[in-house]
């Protein structure tokens, strides 16, 4: 068996794992750097589910099968939904969507992620075409924009040294605390600072000309859409000052810069214009398809990949998942009854479903729920192979050892087939299939064929390969005195996976105590935590991580305007004893 692997996690990184006696280790290459985040150092002491079970009692495998092969008889097959989340990023997950769309199920789109910030992305540039860590290797100035490294990227740190650091973050993280520079701006403030940023860059000509000539004509006439905002009181809207603007125009002057977005800066309605509107300011820098320049963001990480995997199905989102409508619904790699927006709504359209089946590895709120539980084969023992969002890597994660706990997809995928005539290549095909666009590089590396180096250096994706500026935008004129409500990533979880939060952040000078329960309510529902404190939180802001049981009471599962995107800091919330 090999040794060698690669994380499944969903995360920026895309570790390669070393397997030693039942030990994970960071591979000594140069993106690993021979060290994992605390997910992976501590993967074997969290328990995972060990035996199948139907309606509270544990069954075997085969009966589990069984049962599910029932399930899809028993009802008609429109009556069926896949729900497959972010669990694991392999690209042999997608095999069971084969399957349930050559039965006639219903399958999902919409995300919860990073949708909105994609379609800002796309609209402007025509596609989403990412900036891998060995580019910002070489910048010389990193903008760190509504991205927390510490948490969600810490093989880009050690990348960092000697450069000039700034951060906008409504938190003060770590890597704020460091930076040469950190505008701590109010949360949803970025689509006014970066129209901000083009138009004083404009004013003092800054911008690169003949790049905006050749890629991004349009350029005065967004000039003009910037013109538009009034200076002061949106400065001050968004507590950032003028001498702030100068300073990042000040530090990135003649740099090579990076621009590292994350999804912090895009959970909102209107995602998408304020990722475009980044993306213009860097437009007007000429940051794209220049060495050691450009914006990070998580990219397309299947550009050029073709799945085998992908049939024509009915589709609905996962955002406002009518689960009501279906009697069987197949939940895998996910944790809706946590993760999906507005969570009393989730709750209450499930439980009216009559079979519901989970397919991970944890116990939670959706394993709680299910009817039938089938529990999941870890990476560690089963083959699979993955594409990564900040590199263009394609890395074999291998099977490094042997269980006989649950069942693989492939091999839950291939049971399904096999009763109901759907047709199924070997595992070895398909693994092959992905390999096949995959080439080897100098540095022994397997890299995905076709994919450009330097992103964007013959031009946009559009139509006549030109920036596409924003041409007009709603501003959002309605002032509401409650709290911003930011739900970041926590570093002891990953959303809910691992070591959950169970607190709510608040800046002290709110004058609630330490360990004092307070109840946290927006427009869609309440939650009930205990009180931890952070100064490094703004004071209009309320803090729950992602992955924190209950946060989803809050949000809303409303879509982003663009994007499909779910739109977890939209509402806003207020607190009671
Ligand atoms: N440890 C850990 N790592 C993870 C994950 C995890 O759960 N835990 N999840 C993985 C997944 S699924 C994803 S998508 C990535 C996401 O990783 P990141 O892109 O880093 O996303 P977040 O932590 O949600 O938000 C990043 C930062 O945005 C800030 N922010 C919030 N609101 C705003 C705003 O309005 N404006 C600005 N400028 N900043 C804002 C937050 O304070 C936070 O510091 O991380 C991946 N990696
Ligand atoms: N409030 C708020 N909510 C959010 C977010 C936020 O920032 N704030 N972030 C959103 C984001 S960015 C994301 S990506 C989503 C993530 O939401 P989900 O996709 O639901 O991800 P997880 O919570 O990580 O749960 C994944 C599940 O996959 C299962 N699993 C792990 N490995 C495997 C495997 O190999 N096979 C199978 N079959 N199962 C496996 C585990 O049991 C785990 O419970 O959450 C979203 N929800
Ligand atoms: S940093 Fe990311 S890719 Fe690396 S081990 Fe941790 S979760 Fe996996
Ligand atoms: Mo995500």
């Amino acid at each position: 068996m090999n040794d060698i692997t690669a994380c499944s996690l969903d995360c920026y990184d895309t570790c390669t794992i070393a397997y030693k006696d039942g030990k994970l280790e960071g591979a000594k290459d140069w993106h690993t750097q021979g060290f994992l985040c605390p997910h992976m150092n501590h993967y074997d002491k969290y328990e995972t589910i060990t035996a199948p079970r139907y309606k509270g009692e544990e069954i075997s495998l085969q009966r589990a099968l069984e049962l599910l092969k029932e399930m899809l008889l028993s009802c008609k097959k429109d009556e069926i939904l896949h729900y497959r989340g972010n669990g694991n990023f392999g690209l042999m997950q997608e095999v069971s969507d084969h399957f349930f769309a050559s039965f006639g199920a219903t399958l999902t789109d919409g995300n919860l992620c990073d949708g909105a910030g994609e379609a800002g992305i796309i609209e402007g540039r025509g596609s989403n075409k990412n900036m891998p860590f060995s580019e910002i290797k070489k910048s010389e100035v990193v903008i760190f924009w509504g991205r927390n490294p510490h948490t969600t990227s810490s093989h880009l740190l050690p990348l960092l040294k000697d450069k000039t650091i700034i951060v906008i973050d409504p938190v003060k993280t770590k890597i704020a605390k460091t930076a040469d520079l950190h505008i701590q701006i109010k949360p949803r403030g970025d689509f006014y600072l970066a129209m901000m940023l083009s138009r004083f860059l404009h004013i003092e000509h800054g911008y690169d000309e003949e790049f905006l000539q050749n890629y991004a004509s349009e350029y005065q006439d967004f000039y003009e859409l910037t013109q538009t905002i009034r200076i002061k009181a949106t400065l001050e809207n968004i507590d950032v000052t003028l001498g702030q603007i100068g300073k990042v125009l000040e530090l990135i002057r003649g740099k090579k810069v990076a621009i590292v977005c994350g999804v912090g800066i895009q959970k909102y309605s209107d995602g998408a214009d304020i990722m475009r509107a980044i993306d213009a300011f860097a437009v007007y820098l000429g940051l794209f398809g220049k060495e050691g320049c450009g914006v990070a963001y998580l990219g397309h990480s299947k550009e050029k990949i073709v799945s085998p995997f992908y049939t024509k199905a009915k589709r609905i989102s996962k955002v406002n998942t009518d689960f009501a409508k279906f009697k069987t619904v197949f939940i895998q790699g996910a944790n809706p009854l946590s993760q999906m927006p507005d969570t009393l709504r989730v709750k209450e359209s499930l439980s009216q479903v009559e079979n519901v089946v989970y397919f991970g590895l944890y116990e939670n709120e959706t394993s709680d729920r299910a009817d039938l539980i089938i529990p999941a084969k870890s990476f560690l023992y089963k083959n699979d192979i993955r594409t990564s969002y900040a590199n263009n890597f394609l890395l074999n994660m291998n099977k490094v050892a042997q269980s006989d706990v649950g069942i693989s997809e492939y091999n839950l995928s291939a049971y399904l087939c096999k009763e109901f005539t759907v047709e199924l290549q070997s595992e070895e095909e398909y693994l092959k299939h992905f390999k096949n666009h995959g080439v080897q590089k100098i540095d022994g590396s397997l890299q995905v064929e076709g994919i450009e180096e330097i992103p964007y250096a013959e031009g946009f994706d559009t139509d006549d390969g030109e920036f596409v500026f924003l041409e007009e935008f709603d501003t959002d004129s309605n002032p509401d005195d409650r709290l911003f409500l930011i739900t970041p990533k926590s570093p002891h979880s990953l959303n809910s996976q691992f070591k959950r939060e169970k607190s709510v952040y608040l800046n002290s000078s709110l004058g609630f105590d330490e360990g004092e329960r307070i109840t946290v309510s927006s427009s869609n529902g309440t939650l009930s935590l205990e009180v931890k404190h952070n100064d490094d939180l703004r004071p209009d802001c309320v803090l729950i991580y992602s992955g924190t049981a209950g946060v989803n009471n809050l949000t809303s599962s409303k879509h982003s305007l663009d994007g499909k995107n779910a739109i977890y800091q939209e509402n806003k919330v207020e607190i009671n004893r």
